[in-house]
């Protein structure tokens, strides 16, 4: 079993997930649709399950040398983290030996090989199935990261897909649109689920991130590329975004997969904004939002045309000079995932050309609080949690 070899422990899809590949067919800039060829995904079915015992426990740490208690090894969870953002984050948070990562991903193998390739420690890392376009499959990952009887820190909602050249919507197993259904809904049950477990949490600093975009925010020059980020008045949401009872975009309007995923990004950032009103006073977590630069080179932009994959990395290196490396922006992640100059709730986090980090302004949409009400009614009635 090399893959148990690589993992301390691992927790599977109880059934084989189904997930595209995309062929691109066509080669122009913008607005291209690509093939739409299923793959099964069969690596899990080798594997076995382990005992959570398995697992080395981050517990409280013995006092040092010198006698002073010193912080025991948190854990965070972090979704998504197969590729990009997520596996830069987890790479930086478990070399410094101080955090203990649960990779949250759909496909076990890459997330493996991934974490392998990365250079991150046998023992420094536990990969739990997750699927966000399924909400059995959240639920499923919840109790799983329970059973690994490790405390819940931080946890950090960073998955998403993208699907710019979608012509027609793509719906998870749950019947809502896929970008809005991933990216927001089910890390919106994600997050309310494990916010119990950050709340007995006995570590100094809990943290739940959800992570932002710069292109959600139309008080910016990106935010402001069409398509632009609207959530109207949400009458798409409030009707399940199924695409045939009600339109699958938040706004009832007609499908745009560049649109959905701006507008998923601005439910995210609502979302953290709400959880911090609702939460950060009666539980002490720090609720953090964050635009990490533009990370041009990930598997974001894996369903965009090639024309579109080359040339965006130089333009926002030496165009809008926004683009930053996978690294630097898992630094950054990482930093306020455990900064302990990072605690304030409530914000949304950017970084200045000299990497320091500040708090930075939300569109006026995205920083609305009659929406970010409104939208987290409707998120729960969806996921089944009203
Ligand atoms: P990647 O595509 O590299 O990473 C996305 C991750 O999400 C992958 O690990 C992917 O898994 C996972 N994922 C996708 N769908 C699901 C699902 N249904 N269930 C579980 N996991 C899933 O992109 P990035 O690293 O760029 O994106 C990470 C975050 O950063 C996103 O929230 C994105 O919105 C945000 N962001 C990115 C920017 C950029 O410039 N790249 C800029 C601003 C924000 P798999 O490996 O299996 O495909
Ligand atoms: Mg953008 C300072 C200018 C800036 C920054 C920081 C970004 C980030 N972009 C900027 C400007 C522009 N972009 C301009 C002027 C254009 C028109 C040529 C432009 C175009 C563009 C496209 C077509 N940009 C894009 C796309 C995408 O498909 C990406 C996207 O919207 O994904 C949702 C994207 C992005 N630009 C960014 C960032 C961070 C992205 C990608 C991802 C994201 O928001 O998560």
């Amino acid at each position: 079993m090399a893959l148990q070899a690589a993992t301390t422990t691992s927790f599977l899809p109880s059934a084989l997930s189904a997930r595209k590949e995309g062929a691109v067919k066509d080669s122009a800039f913008l607005g291209v649709r690509l093939g739409d060829g299923l793959k099964l995904e069969t690596s899990a079915l080798g594997l076995r399950t382990k005992a959570p015992a398995a697992v080395s426990s981050p517990t409280a740490t013995p006092a040092s040398p010198s006698g002073k208690q010193t912080l025991r090894k948190g854990t965070a969870v972090i979704t998504g983290a197969s590729s990009g953002l997520g596996l830069a984050t987890a790479k930086a948070l478990a070399e410094t030996g101080r955090w203990h990562v649960v990779m949250g991903c759909r496909d076990f193998l890459k997330a493996s090989r991934a974490a392998k390739a990365a250079g991150m420690e046998k023992g420094s890392y536990t990969i739990v199935h997750l699927d966000l376009a399924s909400l059995d499959s959240v639920r499923q990952f919840v109790g799983n990261v329970r059973r690994l009887g490790m405390p819940v820190d931080v946890v950090v909602c960073n998955a998403a897909v993208y699907q710019p050249t979608a012509k027609q919507p793509s719906f998870t197993a749950d019947g809502f649109e896929m970008s809005v259904g991933v990216n927001h809904l089910g890390h919106f049950l994600l997050a309310r689920e494990l916010l119990a477990d950050l709340t007995s949490s006995d570590y100094p600093s809990k943290r739940l991130i959800i992570v932002g975009s710069i292109t959600g925010n139309t008080n910016t020059l990106a935010g402001n590329v069409p398509p632009k980020a609207n959530l109207g008045d949400l009458r798409g949401l409030a009707s399940g975004l199924d695409g045939v009872s009600s339109s699958a975009m938040i706004d009832g309007g007609e499908f745009d997969g560049a649109k959905a995923y701006k507008d998923s990004k601005v439910c995210n950032m609502l979302t953290m904004q709400e959880f911090h009103r609702r939460y950060h006073g009666e539980t002490g977590v720090t609720f953090a939002s964050l635009y990490p630069g533009c990370i041009a080179t990930t598997g974001l932009f894996r369903e965009h045309v090639p024309l579109f994959r080359l040339l965006f990395p130089p333009f926002q290196k030496y165009i809008t000079k926004g683009y930053v490396s996978e690294e630097e922006a898992g630094k950054r992640l990482a930093q306020v995932v455990s900064d302990p100059s990072l605690t304030k709730s409530g914000v949304y986090w950017s970084w200045n050309n000299n990497s320091a980090s500040f708090e930075n302004q939300l569109s006026e949409e995205a920083s609305d609080p009659e929406k970010a009400k409104k939208v987290w009614e409707l998120s729960e009635k969806l996921v089944g949690l009203a």
